[in-house]
C-alpha cells in the first residue's frame, strides 16, 4: 500500500519554507530571498519516493495583513493549512520558538492535521547550541534546508504521518503549476535580488505571451509597479536596470526550460494595485476577502 497526502509548509516570513520545499522536491521550484514576504502564492511541489508521495504546499509567510495583497497571501496560507494532511511548521531556530503553530498563526484552535515542528537554520549553531536546542525541543526535527542536514529524518517523520492512499499525481510529476507561472516567479526573484528593500513588494510580474513553438522561446512579461517613480527606478538610467534584470532573469528561465529564451520585458504602472481587489485577483493572488 502506498502513502500519499498534502504536506503544507507554513510559518513566519523568512523561516526558510521555500528553501525547504526546494530541498524536499530536489528542484528549485519556489523562489527564495533574504528579504521577507518573497512567496505570495501556494506553490505545489511533488516528491515521490519509496512508496510515498508528498504533495507539498509552500505558503506565504504568516503575517498581519497590511494591504489586500497581504490578505490574499494570508488566505492562501490558511487555506493550505486547512487542506493539509500533515502540517510542517517551519521556524527559524536562531529566533524565538513559538509555543504552538496556532498561537503563532493567530488562530483560535490547533489545525486538524498533525503538526511536525521543524527547527531550521541549524547550520548556524555550534555543537553545544545544537545539543541544547535538541534537548529543549525533543519533538522537533532539527534541519538545515540549505545544507540538507536533518532532511532524511524529516522525510521519515512526515512519511510516518501520511495517510495510506494511492498516489494523487503521476510519479514523475514535480509540480502542478504551469511553466509560465515559474517564469513569472523567476522574474520577481531577480527583482528581489536587484532592486532595493521595499520596491519588490510593490511589484508583480505577469506573463502576457508565451510562444512555446517559437525558437528561441518567446516570453513577453510585464512588471507592474504602483507608481511612476517606481517605474523609473525599474527602468533605470538609459534602461540599464531593466536590461540587467531581464538578462539575469532570462538566464534563470533558460535553466528552467532547457532552451534559449527571448525575454521581452516591460514595465507598467498599475496604480496602487495592492489596494485594488480586482487588480490583486487579476494578477493571480486570489482571494482578498477578509475572512481569516
Ligand atoms: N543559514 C541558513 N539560511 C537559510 C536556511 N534556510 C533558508 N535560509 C535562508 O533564509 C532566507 C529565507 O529563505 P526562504 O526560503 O526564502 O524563506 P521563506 O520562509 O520561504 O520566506 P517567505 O516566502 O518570505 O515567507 C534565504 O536567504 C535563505 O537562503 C538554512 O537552513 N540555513
Ligand atoms: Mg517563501
Amino acid at each position: 500500500m502506498t502513502k500519499s497526502g498534502i504536506v503544507t509548509v507554513a510559518g513566519f516570513p523568512n523561516a526558510g519554507k521555500s528553501t525547504l520545499l526546494n530541498r524536499l522536491v530536489g528542484e528549485k521550484l519556489a523562489i527564495t530571498s533574504p528579504k521577507p514576504q518573497s512567496t505570495r502564492h501556494r506553490i505545489v511541489g511533488i516528491r515521490t519516493e519509496s512508496d510515498a508521495q508528498m504533495v507539498i504546499l509552500d505558503t506565504p509567510g504568516l503575517l498581519e495583513p497590511r494591504d489586500l495583497l497581504h490578505t490574499a497571501m494570508r488566505n492562501a496560507a490558511l487555506s493550505a493549512v486547512r487542506d493539509a494532511d500533515v502540517l510542517v511548521h517551519v521556524v527559524d531556530a536562531t529566533g524565538n520558538i513559538p509555543q504552538s503553530f496556532h498561537a503563532a498563526a493567530g488562530l483560535e484552535r490547533a489545525p486538524r492535521a498533525p503538526v511536525v515542528l521543524v527547527l531550521n537554520k541549524c547550520d548556524l549553531f555550534d555543537a553545544e547550541q545544537y545539543a541544547q536546542m535538541a534537548a529543549q525541543h525533543p519533538h522537533a526535527v532539527l534541519v538545515s534546508a540549505t545544507s540538507g542536514e536533518g532532511i532524511d529524518a524529516l522525510v521519515t517523520e512526515i512519511t510516518h504521518k501520511l495517510p495510506e492512499s494511492p498516489y494523487l499525481y503521476p510519479e514523475d510529476e514535480l509540480s502542478t503549476q504551469p511553466v509560465r507561472f515559474f517564469c513569472a516567479e523567476l522574474v520577481r526573484e531577480t527583482a528581489l535580488e536587484q532592486l532595493g528593500d521595499e520596491l519588490p513588494h510593490a511589484l508583480a510580474c505577469e506573463i502576457e505571451e508565451f510562444r512555446e513553438n517559437s525558437s528561441p522561446l518567446y516570453i513577453r512579461a510585464v512588471l507592474h509597479v504602483e507608481r511612476d517613480s517606481q517605474k523609473q527606478i525599474v527602468i533605470g538610467a538609459k534602461g540599464q536596470q531593466i536590461k540587467k534584470l531581464g538578462k539575469a532573469a532570462r538566464v534563470k528561465i533558460e535553466r528552467l526550460v532547457g532552451q534559449p529564451v527571448y525575454l521581452d520585458l516591460w514595465v507598467k504602472v498599475l496604480a496602487n494595485w495592492r489596494k485594488n481587489p480586482n487588480a490583486v485577483r487579476r494578477l493571480g493572488y486570489g482571494d482578498t476577502s477578509d475572512r481569516a
